[in-house]
């Protein structure tokens, strides 16, 4: 089918072999300015190949009223492929790189950032992300990543709510080295940051069923699709030598294809262009029922669909998830994915490439705040969304497939592989691997030669596990503090918080430090209005209204408002599929009590049977919570507690001891944690 949209509208500069691609409507206001960079930066960049991106540009309708650009529109376009000027800026002696480089390094996978407890003149250091497609992370990768973190950022491993690692504190005469060393030992930085498309998420589990793999090789390929091809990152780095596995021949003749118009002809990048996308983009992939990966909260989430035999039909797709928003700008919002259609299974990587191309095309490029295409299928509405897409596909979307009920599942614990071997889901608080528990679990990988899965909920899992090592292994991991879910506090389990302060730029108050505290405070709110040790809410805590650790989706999301207080979020479920609503603004945390009490109070006794926090506070209502809330003088009769004692000889007292001193408790809180678990699990009958 030749594509309907008209023809390519380059932008000839005097110099013929100088070509630069136009977005609609950016064409007139730009044309001089392009020609005052390309001189600019020709000299700079002799080395750097010449800038070809010619568009075969389909144009959409209505669109081609933008013409202001934001900054960051700019600076790529002047950057010849994201190269100039972090180029020159990290040949400086400066501890720092300039606005412009600060923002393209981020297409390589990093950030600058500074620590924010210091006083004085500002400690620079660069934060570095890894791309680990479906969380994978070979055994030579952790490894390498465990000893980075020692000896050039700042001795701590960051898993993060998109299955990859973040190593903070890199010291810019250092990023080089770092960077080089994560690439030859086969891992990838490259676009974990920037405009493009970021880690794309599949569940962690390695179960291997046909389903799962077929969900995971699609994750891989996806991302392969979509990864920058012009070379920069390599050139940066590992000065040109391309260290990248081969490509399914699939991928490469998806990415080469332009049967519809979606390609930059002759551009070093078919899909991106020199403009790359509006903003950042994101894509999870999983089968029916596992919700492990937050599916509606993605600008694709896409679904595999298998027949009755088993076999891979093809995928739902939904389109237009997102979180981050701005506080008191209710023109942004977070918003759930929606079904967009099915597609047969061979058809996958050209109905994603349809999707950011119309993105790429019509998404918002003047005011970043209303890039991300949840806001474009917002604006549209997602029929006239899908036919825009369906002219870059050449086909028409099928009806999207019935999915069952979606379930979270975290893969914590001890399970089968399905072949023959075992994979232990570790939980970790905040992703944060420091100390023992970061020595611990690299003697544990290295002496096993284990490889590693992260889950979208900053959790560990540890695969091809043979049974005979099992128990060395579990004594070896709880001796860290790594213990059996059966023995962690159920709210820590589901509980999570991006990083926020000290390094995060954009934070407003704590997440990751606050939220142990928080957590405790909650355990003993339950306990104050008798709710059972075993029940469970979903807490999930970030230090500005951005969304990293997806607060929006929580059963009870606290976001930063202001110094020391939250935004509070009521009525996600916990299986991630509604979104919450703003209940309250600043809560103060020193006054989180006076909120939680009479909502948890109201919940023990007013849930209908097995009614979630969140099914609960969505169908009460907020005016009435708000009311009970406002009125609450303290449980009428605080519940009875028994005395339970326990004794323990000297030995297990002390091990006790160290393990709770891990956790930030004392042993006899430990102690009861551990009955109270083992009692819940066996009244639920639950076995490993
Ligand atoms: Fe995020 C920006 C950390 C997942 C929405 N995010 C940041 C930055 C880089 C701050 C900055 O721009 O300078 C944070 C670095 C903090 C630090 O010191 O480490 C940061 N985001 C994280 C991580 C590490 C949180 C975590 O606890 O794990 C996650 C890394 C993911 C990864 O491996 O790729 C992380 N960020 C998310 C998610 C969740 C997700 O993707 O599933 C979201 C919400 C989903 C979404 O994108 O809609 C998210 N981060 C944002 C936003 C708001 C985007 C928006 O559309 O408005 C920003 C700010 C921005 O982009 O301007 C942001
Ligand atoms: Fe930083 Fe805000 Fe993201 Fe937390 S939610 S890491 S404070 S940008």
């Amino acid at each position: 089918m030749t594509t309907s949209f008209g023809a390519a509208n380059p932008v000839v500069l005097k110099d013929p072999k100088i070509q630069i691609q136009s977005f609609n409507g950016f064409r007139s206001s730009n044309s001089l300015a392009l020609i005052r960079h390309i001189h600019f930066i020709s000299a700079p960049c002799s080395s750097c190949p010449l800038i070809r991106a010619v568009s075969t540009q389909p144009v959409n309708p209505e669109t081609a009223a933008q013409t202001k650009r934001s900054k960051v529109e700019i600076l790529k376009e002047q950057s010849n492929y994201i190269r100039y000027p972090l180029n020159e800026e990290l040949l400086t002696d400066a501890p720092n790189i300039n606005e412009a480089a600060t923002q393209l390094i981020k297409f390589h996978g990093s950030y600058q950032q500074y620590n924010r407890d210091d006083r004085g003149p500002k400690s620079y250091s660069f934060m570095l992300r890894t791309k680990n497609p479906c969380g994978k992370v070979s055994n030579k990768l952790y490894l390498t990543m465990d000893d980075l973190a020692d000896q050039f950022g700042i001795g701590t491993l960051r898993l993060t709510t998109r299955q990859t690692f973040q190593l903070h504190g890199v010291l810019k005469k250092d990023l080089k080295t770092v960077m080089s060393t994560i690439i030859k030992n086969m891992g990838s930085t490259l676009g974990a940051c920037g405009d493009l498309n970021r880690n794309v998420l599949a569940p962690a589990a390695p179960l291997v069923r046909k389903d799962y793999l077929f969900a995971q090789q699609t994750a891989e390929n996806i991302a392969a699709l979509l990864a920058p091809q012009s070379g920069f990152y390599y050139d940066m780095w590992v000065d040109g030598e391309r260290i990248m596995s081969a490509e399914p021949p699939e991928v490469v003749q998806a990415r080469n294809d332009n049967s519809h118009g979606t390609n930059f002809k002759d551009s070093p990048e078919p899909i991106y262009g020199t403009q790359f996308l509006p903003r950042k983009f994101k894509i999870a992939v999983t089968v029916p029922t596992d919700n492990s990966v937050d599916i509606l909260t993605n600008d694709i989430g896409i679904v595999a669909i298998s027949g009755d035999d088993g076999e891979p039909l093809g995928f739902n797709i939904y389109v237009g998830g997102g979180m981050g928003r701005t506080h008191r700008l209710e023109t942004t919002f977070p918003r759930l994915g929606e079904p967009l259609g099915f597609v047969p299974k061979e058809d996958i990587l050209y109905a994603v490439k349809a999707i950011v191309v119309t993105q790429r095309e019509n998404g918002r490029r003047d005011d970043r705040k209303y890039s991300r295409m949840k806001y474009l299928i917002s604006s549209w509405g997602i029929e006239k969304f899908r036919s825009v897409v369906e002219q870059y596909y050449g086909k028409k979307f099928q009806p999207f497939r019935q999915l069952p009920e979606w379930e979270f599942k975290s893969y914590l614990g001890w399970h089968e592989q399905g072949d023959g071997s075992l994979f232990c889901g570790l939980h970790v608080d905040s992703g944060r691997i420091g100390g023992k528990m970061k020595k611990t679990l690299r003697e544990v990988i290295e002496k096993y030669n284990l490889n590693v899965r992260i889950t979208p909920n900053q959790n560990i899992i540890l695969t091809d596990i043979r049974a005979a090592w099992k128990r060395p292994i579990t004594t070896s991991l709880a001796q860290a503090g790594l213990l059996h879910p059966r023995y962690v506090d159920p709210l820590n389990l589901t509980a999570m918080a991006c990083p926020a302060f000290p390094l995060c730029p954009l934070a407003i108050t704590e997440a990751e430090r606050g939220i142990p505290q928080i957590l405790k405070r909650v355990r003993a709110v339950f306990e104050k209005v008798g709710l059972k040790y075993n029940e469970c809410v979903v807490i999930r805590v970030t230090g500005c209204p951005n969304g990293c650790a997806r607060p929006y989706m929580a059963e009870l999301g606290l976001v930063g408002d202001g110094p020391n207080s939250y935004q509070i979020w009521l009525g996600g479920s916990p299986n991630q599929t509604s979104l919450a609503r703003s209940f309250m603004n600043k809560v103060k945390v020193q006054d989180l009590e006076k909120v939680l009490e009479p909502l948890f109070y109201h919940w023990k006794r007013k849930r209908q049977s097995k009614e979630s926090f969140g099914d609960f506070t969505t169908r009460t209502g907020f005016e009435k919570l708000q009311e009970l809330v406002e009125k609450w003088e303290g449980p009428v009769v605080a519940p009875a507690r028994y005395n339970l004692k326990l004794f323990a000889d000297r030995e297990t007292y002390e091990a006790m001891d160290e393990l709770a001193r891990l956790q930030s408790k004392n042993a006899h809180q430990l102690a009861m944690e551990v009955v109270r678990n083992f009692v819940a699990s066996q009244q639920n009958g639950k076995s490993e």
